[in-house]
């Protein structure tokens, strides 16, 4: 039968070593990324009817084209298109780890999240709503402890679901404002023929663009015409803000991820010890 990838993404120290080897045992196989000295470890998904290879990619906080473990990364997804990813997350840093996440959403790659740490959530006395976050990322959410091997089996259980159902179960939301959005849409019409022969999702590609990504820049070759009107979009939306194109872009991630998180975390001590 037909061999299905799904890559295991995640910040470093989310417990994806740990995770990785819950999963897939000793079926592993270690080796080098092509031309780069970043270790390459791939198994068989343990206790599971379908055969699925699990891609453990480099640990990373971001998508950007400035470090090779980010650069590896997103090259594999965008270029080798894996059925699904499994973005693991640490549940007790969860604003930063969400980053990752809104980043790898913008690819349009189906994400199953591995919510990590619940034993530690637990411990502190935490709330995390799992549905409410499930809902509002659109994405289905697991928790697990990797170490203590809870959550592992619904986990596996998904990774079948979302290789058997295919690709649509998640659309890329609309994260950004308004304006953003329209920026991102109209160079979208623009790009979508490009997007298509390269293999890109084209609003991924778009947003790259906005952001004058280098990798990107390099990869592939723009009409002068378009060029310019990308440069126009992004002249205006630059001095709208008063910031750079990259930081507009993330701050808006950050405020997505900041209304999510206030509805679906509760903290029991809020973490105001400090201030005094
Ligand atoms: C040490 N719960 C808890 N409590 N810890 C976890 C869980 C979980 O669900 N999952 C993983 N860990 P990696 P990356 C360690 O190594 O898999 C722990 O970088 C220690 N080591 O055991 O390595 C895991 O691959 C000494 O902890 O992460 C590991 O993503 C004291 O999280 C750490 C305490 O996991 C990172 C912990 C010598």
């Amino acid at each position: 039968s037909k061999s299905h990838k799904i890559a295991l993404v995640g910040n470093p120290n989310s417990g994806k070593t740990t995770l990785f080897n819950a999963l897939t045992g000793s079926t592993q196989y270690v080796g080098n990324w092509p031309g780069v000295t970043v270790e390459k470890k791939e198994g068989k998904l343990r206790k599971s009817k379908t055969n699925i290879n699990i891609i453990d990619l480099p640990g990373i906080y971001s998508l950007s084209p400035y470090t090779l473990e980010e650069v590896v990364a997103r090259n594999y997804i965008t270029d080798e298109k894996p059925d699904a990813i499994i973005n693991i997350i640490d549940a007790t840093n969860i604003e930063r780890n969400l980053y990752l996440t809104t980043q790898l959403k913008e690819i349009g790659v189906p994400i199953i999240i591995a919510l990590n740490m619940m034993d530690v959530i637990e411990k502190n006395g935490d709330k995390i709503d799992v549905n409410l976050l499930e809902q509002k990322l659109e994405m289905p959410i697991v928790p697990i402890s990797a170490n203590k091997g809870t959550g592992i089996e619904k986990l596996v259980k998904e990774c079948e679901k979302v290789v058997s159902d295919g690709v649509s179960l998640q659309q890329s939301v609309s994260m950004f404002q308004k304006d953003l959005e329209t920026s991102i849409k109209d160079i979208q019409d623009k790009v979508s023929h490009l997007a298509e022969e390269e293999g890109y999702n084209s609003r991924w590609l778009s947003i790259k663009l906005l952001e004058q990504d280098e990798k990107i820049l390099e990869k592939i070759s723009i009409d002068n015409d378009i060029e310019e009107y990308i440069d126009k979009i992004i002249e205006k939306l630059e001095t709208k803000y008063d910031d750079d194109m990259e930081s507009i872009l993330a701050d808006r991630r950050y405020e997505f991820i900041d209304k999510i998180v206030k509805v679906a975390v509760k903290k029991k001590n809020k973490g105001n010890l400090t201030t005094s």
